[in-house]
């Protein structure tokens, strides 16, 4: 199902054109009104008029979230605030946090985006979907919130956290539609299985996934106990918040919606733009929005873009799931790893649990890499042994898959902390000397 086909799915010529028209529009904008930006692009002598195509965004200078921190909190707005009607900011784990404003056009555009997504992954005006995404700064919970308003579905705005009680209206009010973390969804999962409630008898038929990084072996394991069909959603605040990109029915890629963001695939080390197809660092430039529109905004996220037809008929870029950023992707003795890669390992091997946590150490000169995961309680009243195979095998398999040794730990259901949002996967201790 398509929300908006004349936009969704427009011939990439016309939408190149119209690309074009808004880039220029919004370089101007930004210039006249964002004193920051106007100072960076006449460092590098050039005026609003170059932009004269849709390669010639390359000229124009990154903005990074360091700069965003700098700039804390409104100094990028390019409206005046008497037109800013929300703010939402996000945490992140190091110094301020990111603020985004957003006029009363801005939010509207949200919820379009919103529903394109929610409409992709098939919800209609028949379904209650059950939001348990944070309400409040987040952008998770107000942005899903008003796109499944917009194409009229009914909306339980449970927010996150409670999962007895999630679980309750989920049976009560005949919920169809699931929309939070991924790891969120397995906590869900893992108190229905405890209270012996069979998801199978409810009526949830479709979740939304997305605001961290999963695998593809992840959604197996999600639509295997919640009995989902499960959609992946990408988004983030400095852009807009979820809404940015999504999985249509056939789920190969998430298509972006070009006509308000145009991506490019960046080399994070010389930002030089890559070929189609290749894999690097995503950035985003907001082209219609008013209250906060960044330019080549460097996400950090990895992604690789795909121009090809879609079965759907869309016709914007797809990217690929993202399985890291660039500042999550850890190099243990030199070699690159993500949490992901370990995380498709773990949900592979039967006996582990899909909850685990990375811890990264410095001993002398080397650094090591602790996995502790959860097993099955069972697992810890056989023999020792038993264990041992367990922590071997898992070893191995990390060991054969991404070419480092890694200690295994196995820990007891529950060990680990459960979050209702994102999940911690990484602890690095290195950083503390
Ligand atoms: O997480 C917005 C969002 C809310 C997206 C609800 C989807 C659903 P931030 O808190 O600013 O915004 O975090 C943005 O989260 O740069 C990615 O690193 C990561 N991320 C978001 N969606 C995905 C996804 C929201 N589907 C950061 N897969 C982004 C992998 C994701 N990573």
């Amino acid at each position: 199902m398509i929300w908006d086909e004349k936009h969704e799915c427009m011939p990439r010529e016309q939408l190149k054109e119209l690309q074009l028209k808004r880039l220029k529009s919004v370089v101007r904008r930004v210039y006249k009104n964002v004193p920051y930006f106007r100072k960076k692009v006449d460092a590098l002598g050039l005026k609003p008029a170059d932009i004269q195509s849709l390669e010639d965004l390359q000229k124009l200078p990154f903005i990074t979230k360091h700069e965003l921190r700098e700039t804390y909190p409104f100094g990028l707005f390019a409206t005046p605030m008497k037109e800013v009607v929300r703010i939402h900011s996000s945490s992140g784990t190091t110094g301020k946090p990111v603020v985004a404003g957003y006029t009363r056009a801005d939010l509207n555009l949200w919820a379009e985006l919103m529903a394109r997504t929610l409409t992709a992954g098939g919800t209609t005006a028949e379904d209650i979907v059950q939001n348990a995404y944070g309400y409040g700064l987040f952008t998770g919970g107000l942005g899903i919130h008003y796109g499944a308003e917009k194409i009229g579905a009914t909306v339980v705005p449970i927010s996150g956290g409670n999962t007895a009680r999630q679980l309750l209206i989920m049976e009560d009010f005949g919920v169809t539609v699931l929309t939070c973390t991924p790891s969120y969804s397995l906590q869900i999962a893992e108190v229905a299985e405890e209270k012996g409630l069979d998801m199978r008898k409810l009526k949830l038929r479709v979740g939304f996934f997305g605001a961290e990084p999963w695998s593809d072996e992840m959604r197996k394991e999600i639509e295997e106990r919640l009995h989902v069909r499960a959609m992946d959603l990408y988004g983030l605040t400095e852009v807009i918040g979820p809404g940015v990109a999504a999985e249509c029915e056939h789920r190969c890629g998430l298509h972006i919606y070009e006509d308000h963001f145009i991506p490019e695939i960046i080399d994070p080390d010389t930002g030089k733009v890559k070929p189609d197809g290749q894999t690097g660092e995503l950035v985003l430039t907001c082209t219609t929005k008013q209250a906060f529109p960044v330019i080549r905004f460097r996400t950090r996220d990895i992604a690789k873009l795909e121009y090809g037809k879609c079965e759907c008929g869309r016709t914007f870029a797809r990217m690929n799931r993202v399985t890291g950023r660039t500042d999550d992707m850890l190099i243990i003795r030199g070699v690159n790893v993500f949490p992901s890669q370990i995380e498709a390992v773990l949900v592979g091997i039967e006996e582990a649990e899909p909850h685990y946590q990375l811890i990264v150490r410095k001993d002398g000169p080397m650094d090591t890499l602790e996995v502790q995961v959860e097993v099955d309680q069972q697992l810890f009243s056989d023999e020792i042994k038993r264990l041992e195979q367990v922590e071997r095998k898992i070893a191995h398999e990390i060991a054969s898959m991404l070419g480092i040794h890694a200690k295994i730990t196995l820990v007891e259901p529950k060990t680990i902390e459960r979050s209702m949002g994102k999940a911690k996967r990484v602890i690095d201790l290195r950083k503390e000397g």
